[in-house]
């Protein structure tokens, strides 16, 4: 059991020992070599304890141990042989189907819409499709807030249009994964309608009441502004919200719940999907209801999460989900705040809970949060991806993306000159369709978009967004600070309306259509330099040989400051892959030889273009 007599080399080698020291140095702007060396690393943390007294206090640590305790430390057992997967080969694209293709003019996305637009994903080489989710809700948080899980969104179509689309999806070879939502349900729900109407029957424990004493059972925040605890008048309690106070979160201690979700995987895989993505699944197991941790809570901007977003239950919980539900299917956890070593808990060949996971950390620059206005640093990724590696074996396989529903456009968080625009978003690619891992490509970033426009608040429509609009004025902020401030984080930035040649909707759209730059699909198609056939052309690299999939990855040692570069190999053959990180002219430092040059950005001359990438290969054998 880790305590106060512990060294820090034990505490690094417990995995979530790990990966909160290199998120808190992160936060920080620090590297994890700050306290991963010879000298650090002989310490005992009640030494350290007494250099941070004050800013750490006993309650820090008594967290700290709480939750590290809970795990044992994670054998670095390395096989020879990565073993072959659909879904390791497989170039995901994430669909936001409201913003996708309006099929009947109402200005809202369908199903037949996206069924529209197959021969397009397949063109590009899609192999799998991930929807947002698409069940009834009420829209709060545009369908995060689930009302009847086995229901298809009337304004999204019918289950008609679904299974449509399925058989469409299987006459290309494609396949589907949805969105499973189940750390929280719609208070619209008939379990929580059911869990107000009697406070003894069956369903009130199916989520997280306290009773009301006068105020919030403790200080934990939502992630959409204001307290995570909803009063609810009917029965004179609290309820736990963690995300819109629309969404309440379910109570996954009582196996009723537990079967309920087993049952929902069960309904969609009959209906013949190949699995899910599992929404902040990490957070489903609340260790206790303790208030959070004053430091933390500043450090992680969200005050309580310690106590849920790596709970002592849910490992059991999703062996049980996988045994009695998932089976076989490919399943990807979405993962807020878990690292590298967490990660590997979760998705572990051998685990037999995750097949992998979203991580995070990429997102933002060290110090940066969402919100932040900064221009992203692309050495970072140098620094990140060679960690990464580190960390994983041949037992475990990361998710390759940068951007989602969630988040802005990545060539807007790297530059904001139109000049830069068509390279960065030809190294981005580079990145998912290169280095090993499942790539997800969100839907846009194969055109290149990039962040929107939005003037006043009226344009948004993200619930998170509103929220922390309203929060920001009532703290004093000026108007036009508040919306430079969205600007920034909005995750609207990525729910504008895709720019068909053909148009998105023939009616009025829900949301401001794209209209930063001027270009659509068949514009993209056409210009043979642009980032669409960019990614094409990557996307045919990595399924002509395996070597890109389940080569080695080796990074050359150079230290030289925006210069990035890579090996992906196996027995047939070598890929060369060089990254110029920056938006200066470079010389290229690796020297090769012997390799033939597939793909560049740049000219191809001793010096590298700003964020020129440049692809060579060259066989090892004669096969
Ligand atoms: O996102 C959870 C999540 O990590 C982000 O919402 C993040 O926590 C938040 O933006 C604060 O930075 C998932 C879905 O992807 C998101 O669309 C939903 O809003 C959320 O869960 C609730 O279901
Ligand atoms: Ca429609």
């Amino acid at each position: 059991m880790l305590g106060d007599n512990s060294t820090i080399s034990e505490l690094l080698s417990n995995p979530i020992g790990f990966d909160v020291i290199y998120k808190i140095l992160l936060q920080m702007g620090k590297s994890i070599s700050l306290v991963d060396n010879f000298v650090i690393r002989r310490l005992k943390i009640k030494h350290i304890k007494f250099f941070l007294k004050g800013k750490l206090g006993e309650d820090f640590f008594y967290s700290l141990y709480e939750l590290l305790n809970q795990e044992g430390t994670i054998e670095h057992s390395e096989k020879d042989e990565i073993s072959r997967k659909w879904w390791k080969e497989a170039v995901f694209y994430q669909i936001y189907p409201k913003s996708f293709k309006d099929s009947n003019g109402d200005g809202i996305g369908d199903l037949k819409g996206i069924t529209l637009k197959l021969d397009y994903l397949k063109a590009l080489g899609v192999d799998a499709l991930w929807l947002c989710p698409i069940y009834d809700s009420p829209l709060d948080d545009n369908g995060y807030d689930i009302r009847d899980y086995k229901k298809v969104l009337k304004e999204f179509g019918t289950m008609e249009d679904f299974d449509n689309l399925v058989t469409e999806l299987k006459k290309r070879n494609m396949r589907i994964i949805l969105d499973l939502v189940v750390n929280h349900t719609s208070d619209e729900h008939e379990w929580f309608k059911k869990a107000l109407a009697d406070k003894n029957s069956k369903y009130h424990d199916y989520y997280i009441f306290k009773p009301n004493e006068g105020r919030a059972p403790n200080n934990w925040v939502s992630f959409f502004s204001g307290s995570a605890w909803r009063y609810v008048e009917q029965t004179d309690e609290y309820s736990l919200r963690l995300f819109s106070s629309k969404q309440m979160d379910l109570n996954w201690e009582n196996e009723n719940v537990r079967k309920e979700v087993e049952d929902i995987v069960t309904f969609w895989r009959n209906k013949g999907i190949d699995g899910f993505r599992l929404d902040v699944i990490n957070y489903i197991s609340k260790n206790s209801f303790n208030d959070g941790n004053e430091t933390i809570g500043k450090l992680m901007e969200f005050y309580g999460v310690e106590n849920y977003f790596f709970g002592k239950h849910l490992h059991d919980y999703l062996r049980e989900l996988k045994k009695n539900a998932f089976g076989e299917m490919f399943s990807v956890g979405e993962t807020p705040g878990v690292g590298f070593e967490m990660s590997r808990l979760l998705s572990g060949e051998k685990r037999g809970e995750l097949d992998t996971v979203f991580l995070f950390d990429h997102l933002e620059t060290p110090g940066h949060v969402r919100f932040d206005d900064y221009h992203y640093d692309l050495n970072y990724l140098k620094k990140y991806y060679v960690d990464m590696y580190a960390h994983l074996t041949t037992e475990d396989w990361p998710s390759l993306f940068f951007e989602n529903h969630d988040n802005p456009r990545m060539i807007s968080k790297v530059s904001p000159k139109e000049e830069h625009r068509k390279n960065i978003g030809k190294l981005i690619a580079t990145f998912m369709l290169t280095l090993r891992g499942t790539p997800f490509i969100y839907q846009g970033q194969e055109l290149g978009l990039i962040n929107q426009n939005f003037e006043k608040i009226e344009d948004f429509r993200d619930v998170e967004s509103i929220n922390k609009y309203e929060e920001l004025i009532c703290q004093g902020v000026k108007e036009d600070e508040a919306i430079h401030i969205l600007l920034a984080g909005s995750r609207d930035h990525a729910r504008t309306c895709m720019p068909w040649s053909d148009g998105f909707t023939t009616g009025k759209p829900w949301i401001m259509s794209y209209s930063t730059i001027n270009i659509d699909d068949k514009s993209e198609i056409e210009d043979k330099d642009s980032i669409y056939n960019w990614y094409k052309k990557l996307i045919a690299l990595r399924k002509d040989s395996k070597t890109l999939v389940y080569g080695r990855v080796r990074f050359p040692s150079n230290k030289k400051k925006n210069y990035f570069s890579y090996y992906r190999e196996d027995e047939e053959r070598s890929f060369f892959i060089e990254i110029n990180l920056s938006d200066k002219r470079i010389k290229r430092v690796e020297k090769i030889s012997g390799y033939e040059l597939m793909l560049s950005s740049g000219a191809n001359n001793e010096y590298m273009e700003p964020y020129e990438v440049s692809i060579y290969k060259k066989s090892l054998s004669n096969r």
